[in-house]
């Protein structure tokens, strides 16, 4: 679900290079894109519309984060959109009221009502350890009465029986009356659903809803449907106070558009999602997780915030004014680096939360910059004199016997840290401005210094 948003999303964000701030016209191109890949994934287009523009004033005139490229900034903003679009907070069931709590479903033909109507109950009867019942009000189907009488076997709930033809309102006081007579905790109401959206439908259902007084009002919508079914959530949205949207088959190569238009056409919050025809493939919705998601980034979002937390300012600062001065990048100033690295949690855990690109190995990555060799590395610096760490070249091989030695390690090592050194000094001489940034910049999702991970463009 989602790749194509991603693919686009990453690929335009990456694109955007150069300034320090987002103008209209540097972030142009990339929105163009994004409108694109929303479209794509079925995003209605007054949605999309409504999303760019909002994402375009927030973005114009923001000064870029020190260590972030303008197209991470700009994907920092998307996402807090997206978080924004998708609900800020899912709040658990309703579950307080006196019992029996109902909830309702609600939604088109196949939209996955009655598989979900099982997964809650499951999950009521496993997780929250209540009673729960089930009842369907689909007359005109009687499979489906049968259906869910099934699930509800399967799922340890009990079933108040229906029958074909009979009243809905009346199945409806029947289940009340049972349910309370019976102590259960919450009552799930199972609806027909249709096709299309037409008036004699949604009269019933409207019917249905005022005589159960549910607590909860679901609409469930199938993240595969499309416009369609976006359109049919304007409607019951229109009619019913729906209280959450579950958004079900989200398992399946969706383009992730359904979850973006219901959010927002009704502005109601997607509070689980199905991820499976198995009653237990139900999970609560989490819209930081969900754009995370969409956008593809892996958890570089959160890396990015924790490079700008806990980099030392004043050392890159200090250090950036030094290269401008023509001075060379000496190894006291890798080793400031590498301190940074092992405060950040090491190589290790910043690659973890890196997407790796294709065809990386991330185990053999991994092994090759732990934090193990990250002290390693200190400690051969640290068992130089100030004089070497200033300038690298006087160490000569006696010299080199020596700091091994008072590492504890070999000759070897010493001479691969000099050799990463050097590639280093290079790479910082190559940044004319502000070489420290750019490195910095680099470890926010650009790419890991030569000789401490993969290249990556
Ligand atoms: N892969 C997958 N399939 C699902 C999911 N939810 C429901 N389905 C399948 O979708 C089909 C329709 O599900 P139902 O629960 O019968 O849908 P409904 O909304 O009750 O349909 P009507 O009662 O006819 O309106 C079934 O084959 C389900 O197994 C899901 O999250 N993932
Ligand atoms: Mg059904």
């Amino acid at each position: 679900m989602f790749d194509n948003l991603s693919g686009r999303l990453s690929d335009a964000a990456r694109k955007l290079s150069g300034k320090g701030r987002l103008t209209d016209a540097n972030i142009k191109d990339t929105l163009r894109q994004v409108r694109l890949a929303l479209l794509e994934a079925d995003v209605a287009l007054p949605v999309v519309k409504s999303f760019i523009d909002r994402i375009r004033d927030r973005a114009v005139g923001e000064e870029v984060g020190r260590s972030l490229t303008p197209g991470q900034e700009l994907v920092k903003i998307i996402h807090a959109e997206l978080v924004q679009l998708l609900g800020k907070n899912t709040q658990p069931l309703e579950l307080r009221a006196q019992p029996p709590v109902v909830l309702f479903l609600a939604g088109l033909q196949g939209a996955g009502k009655t598989t979900t109507a099982a997964k809650l109950a499951r999950r009521l009867i496993e997780k929250n350890k209540k009673r729960v019942a089930m009842v369907s009000v689909d007359v005109r189907r009687p499979a489906a009465i049968l259906q869910l009488k099934t699930l509800a076997t399967e799922v340890g709930a009990a079933f108040v029986d229906s029958e074909a033809r009979e009243n809905p309102r009346k199945i409806v006081d029947r289940a009340l009356d049972e349910s309370r007579r019976t102590h259960v905790d919450v009552l799930l109401v199972d609806t027909a659903g249709r096709l299309h959206v037409d008036d004699e439908m949604m009269n019933e259902v409207v019917d249905v809803h005022a005589r159960a007084k549910p607590h909860e009002t679901f609409f469930v919508i199938d993240s595969m449907a499309g416009q369609d079914a976006v359109n049919a959530a304007r409607a019951f949205d229109s009619r019913l106070p729906i209280t959450g949207v579950i958004l079900t088959k989200a398992d399946g190569d969706a383009k992730g558009g359904v979850a973006l238009s219901v959010s927002e056409v009704t502005g109601k919050p997607i509070r689980f999602i199905g991820v499976g025809e198995k009653t237990d493939a139900l999970e609560e919705f989490h819209p930081e997780r969900m754009a995370s998601r969409i956008l593809g980034m892996g958890d570089v979002l959160s890396l990015v915030e924790e490079i700008e937390d806990k980099v030392n300012r004043k050392k890159v600062e200090k250090l950036a004014g030094k290269l401008k001065k023509g001075r060379g990048f000496d190894l006291a100033d890798l080793r400031d680096q590498l301190e940074q690295m092992m405060s950040m949690g090491g190589m290790a855990a910043m690659l973890e939360k890196l997407p790796l690109p294709g065809g990386v190995n991330a185990a053999a990555v991994k092994e090759g910059a732990d934090d193990q060799q990250l002290r390693r590395q200190v400690a051969i610096i640290n068992s130089m004199t100030p004089q070497e760490r200033r300038f690298p070249k006087t160490i000569n091989g006696s010299r080199k016997r020596r700091i091994a030695g008072g590492s504890g390690l070999q000759v070897q090592d010493v001479n691969r840290l000099l050799k990463q050194h050097q590639q280093m000094a290079r790479m910082m001489k190559k940044m004319s401005r502000g070489g420290m940034k750019n490195m910095l910049r680099g470890l926010g999702g650009g790419g890991l210094p030569p000789g401490m991970g993969p290249g990556r463009s």
